[in-house]
């Protein structure tokens, strides 16, 4: 039944018309390049004006805001950690991410929500890994939240796609 619910597709995750797009972000939470910077570019100038108010985000955890010009009601930033080799907790805050993302959406009614590859671009993530991750924690929160009936992992580029693909095969 979760095998439904879940799906990796090519897209720009700016372009997707869900509930919450997730944002892959620095602590600060005032935008930076990759997939942050084309949420801040797509959602327009209101998004960092509520940002700055939110007092920045530790790595693993993650805050909400409204989407402003997005498809998407809500854009929640999480930060994922930078890859240090896999020896210094990476793969549990990376995997904190994913369940503090979709629990903040959870809180806020979101039905439908759209994830990036988290750490996989600036910050260095391998990407097998990390989408073993992904796919593993949202399996596991949604086997006990059926409020979440949709998940999309946007993929950029085939490399990512096939990584999620094979890890939603496994
Ligand atoms: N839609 C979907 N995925 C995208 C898009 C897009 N429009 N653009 C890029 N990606 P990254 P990180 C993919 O670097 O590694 C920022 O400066 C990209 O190909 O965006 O968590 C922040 O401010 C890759 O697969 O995020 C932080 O400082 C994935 O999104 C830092 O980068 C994540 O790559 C965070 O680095």
């Amino acid at each position: 039944m979760n095998a439904s619910r879940i799906e990796a597709m090519q897209a720009d995750i700016t372009r997707l018309e869900v509930d919450a797009i997730v944002n892959a972000a620095n602590t600060s939470l005032l935008g930076g390049g990759g997939v942050d910077g084309a949420i801040h570019r797509a959602a327009g100038p209101d998004l960092v004006m509520e940002c700055q108010r939110l007092n920045g985000c530790k790595v693993g955890d993650a805050k909400i805001t409204r989407g402003y010009r997005l498809p998407a009601r809500f854009v929640i930033h999480t930060v994922g950690p930078v890859w240090q080799g896999g020896g210094a907790g990476e793969p549990e805050k990376l995997a904190s991410c994913y369940r503090r993302s979709l629990a903040v959406a959870l809180d806020s009614g979101v039905t439908s929500i759209a994830f990036p590859a988290i750490s996989c671009g600036i910050y260095g993530y391998p990407v097998d890994q990390a989408a073993a991750i992904a796919v593993r924690e949202v399996r596991d929160f949604l086997e006990v939240e059926p409020q979440i009936e949709r998940v999309i992992f946007a993929c950029f580029g085939s490399d990512v796609l096939s990584a999620y693909r094979a890890a939603l095969g496994a």
